[in-house]
């Protein structure tokens, strides 16, 4: 199986970017985590993308927050498809970080999740993996069947509540 790189942009992300890695051991894929800055530490990103494929990564996830040029500076050096997580930081609550890692130009794209949306960054992975996984894409339906059970029982609470 492909490995997922899960890349932030500074260990202060790690509370964050855990859910993602914990995401990706629940379903049994492989995973490497680094700490690589667009800003602090740029040819230690760069040179972990442009090796990517060549060293059995699938795709990358970008976490980073602020100025988060992390995902896009990733996505120029390798066609790996790369999930940024703009993540929350205390001044504009992650606005900052969702419009740095969403706007990218055309011909470099990052697809980006939810502020903080480590766990569906790494759904998003998994998705790509199970294309051409079977037991991948058949624990994602049952997770999903999992969900839509949960919410059935809230909603059939609700109405015998108030109906
Ligand atoms: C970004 O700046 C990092 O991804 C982090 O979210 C933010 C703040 O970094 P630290 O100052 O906490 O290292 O590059």
């Amino acid at each position: 199986m492909k490995k997922i790189g899960v890349i932030m942009g500074s260990d202060s992300d790690l509370p964050v970017v855990e859910k993602a890695v914990n995401t990706l051991k629940e379903y049994g894929v492989p995973c490497e985590v680094h700490v690589f800055s667009a800003h602090r530490t740029p040819d230690q990103a760069a040179d972990f993308a442009m090796n990517a494929r060549a060293n059995g990564f699938g795709a990358i996830i970008a976490a980073a927050g602020m100025a988060a040029h992390l995902a896009g500076a990733l996505a120029a050096r390798t066609t790996l498809p790369i999930v940024g997580i703009p993540v929350k930081s205390k001044n504009l609550d992650g606005v900052d970080a969702l419009y740095s890692t969403v706007q990218m130009p055309s011909g470099m794209p990052v697809a980006t999740v939810a502020i903080d949306g480590a766990v569906n960054a790494a759904l998003l992975c998994i998705e790509m993996l199970a294309i051409t996984d079977d037991t991948l894409a058949a624990r994602l339906d049952e997770a999903r069947a999992k969900g839509q059970a949960k919410v059935l029982a809230a909603n059939k609470a609700v109405e015998e509540r108030f109906n």
